[in-house]
């Protein structure tokens, strides 16, 4: 079998963009255990470096998403240019509203005014940080909510977090966006403030055109079909963003396409068949997984890579022969169709793809032989290595 990709399909994956987090590299853990490997980074600087290496490799991911305050630097004029100078750019802004004695019982939704104004405020400075590195997203996840029944209104929550959200909105530049994530539970137990994309896209759609959703893969209960969730969203064009991990339990944060490489391909199929793979679509493809146990680096590259094969299968699917077998009513054709694409095993056509593009055709292989691990273990000593968190 020709290992080549059709040309779409290979235009397509040349410019097809993955971001990755800055907190992925630091070190993780659960609550029970912190591990920490060596060669860690230390501050956000040698993130960024460490995030250029999945960059170099794949080709595919020049951008990194800080989070505020652990990636709070003096300078970041200084910072955006040191990620320049590795090839990569600064990507999207994450707040931080759940490290902080005050937020015991919300931030954005708080009802004491003084907290809610501090946690705005906080939302000036990511936005700030932002124009400083050239970011164009804003992005929040609120981990708002409540434990108990009665423990506070849900009604009067929604309307202080739609009133700091457009204080929030009010603040961003003309060429900026605000993107706007949601989970379902953790770290409240009761409600959430924003458990589900119907919210999230509520509190969007009064905001303006340029707030957006966020689809977090590891935000669902068991069986949700995200697929679904990500074609509704593409209807109302606000799809703003994936974070990209998986789930085996809860909010595992895995490597994606561990948990279910088959849902990473639906939700894939329906992303090339809204057009919303090109790099105009506004959609930003994003990871956020944080690793306890595994390499940082080469879990980031495998996860772009498998994000990747999903692309490209999604990319094969035959869509004249599935519109055929769907207008036919041919329920297992069009199936089958699907399912084609889907058992292709498009790795070796990824590699030459790479080969094409002056990269090694296996990144993994290239960056363990490159002693990158080694050399910065080396280099990295003294100093406290940043965490999850720092
Ligand atoms: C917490 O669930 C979380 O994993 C959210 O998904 C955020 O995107 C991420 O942390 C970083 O704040
Ligand atoms: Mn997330
Ligand atoms: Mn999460």
């Amino acid at each position: 079998m020709s290992h080549s990709l059709p040309a779409p399909a290979a235009e397509a994956l040349r410019s097809q963009t993955i971001e990755i987090p800055s907190w992925a590299f630091g070190n993780a853990g659960t609550r029970f255990k912190v591990f920490t490997l060596p060669g860690g980074p230390r501050d956000p600087y040698e993130k960024i470096a460490d995030a250029a290496q999945v960059h170099r490799y794949t080709g595919i991911a020049p951008r990194v998403s800080l989070h505020i305050p652990w990636d709070r630097v003096e300078d970041y004029d200084d910072l955006a240019r040191h990620a320049a100078d590795l090839g990569v750019q600064i990507g999207a802004i994450n707040s931080n509203l759940f490290q902080d004695d005050d937020y015991r019982l919300g931030s954005l939704t708080h009802a004491d005014e003084r907290i809610r104004a501090k946690a705005i405020a906080h939302h000036r400075e990511c936005i700030d940080v932002m124009r400083a590195t050239g970011s164009q997203d804003l992005k929040i996840w609120l981990p708002d909510g409540t434990n108990y029944p009665g423990q506070d209104s849900i009604r009067a929550r929604q309307d202080r977090l739609a009133d700091s959200l457009a204080q929030i909105y009010a603040a961003l530049d003309a060429d900026q966006r605000l993107i706007l994530e949601y989970k379902f539970f953790e770290p409240y137990f009761y409600t959430m403030d924003i458990p589900d994309w119907g919210t999230s896209l509520l509190h969007c759609l009064a905001l303006g055109e340029r707030a957006l959703v966020v689809l977090d893969t590891g935000h669902h209960a068991p069986n949700t079909n995200i697929e679904f969730i990500v074609a509704q969203l593409l209807r109302q064009g606000r799809l703003g963003a994936f974070d990209f991990n998986s789930r085996f339990y809860a909010d595992d944060d895995l490597m994606v396409g561990a948990a279910d490489p088959f849902q990473l391909f639906r939700i894939m199929h329906e992303i090339v068949q809204a057009g919303a793979l090109s790099p105009d679509s506004g959609v930003s493809f994003m990871l956020d997984q944080c690793h306890n146990i595994e390499p940082k680096i080469q879990g980031q590259i495998r996860s772009v890579l498998n994000v990747q094969e999903a692309t490209a299968k999604a990319l094969l699917v035959d869509v004249e022969a599935l519109g055929a077998a769907q207008r036919d009513g041919q329920v297992l054709e069009a199936n089958e169709a699907l399912m084609d694409a889907y058992h292709t095993d498009v790795r070796p056509m990824l590699a030459d793809l790479r080969a094409d593009q002056g990269l090694d055709p296996d990144p993994i292989a290239a960056f363990k032989a490159s002693g990158y691990v080694d050399q910065v273990a080396d280099a990295r000593v003294g100093g406290a290595q940043a965490g999850w968190g720092a």
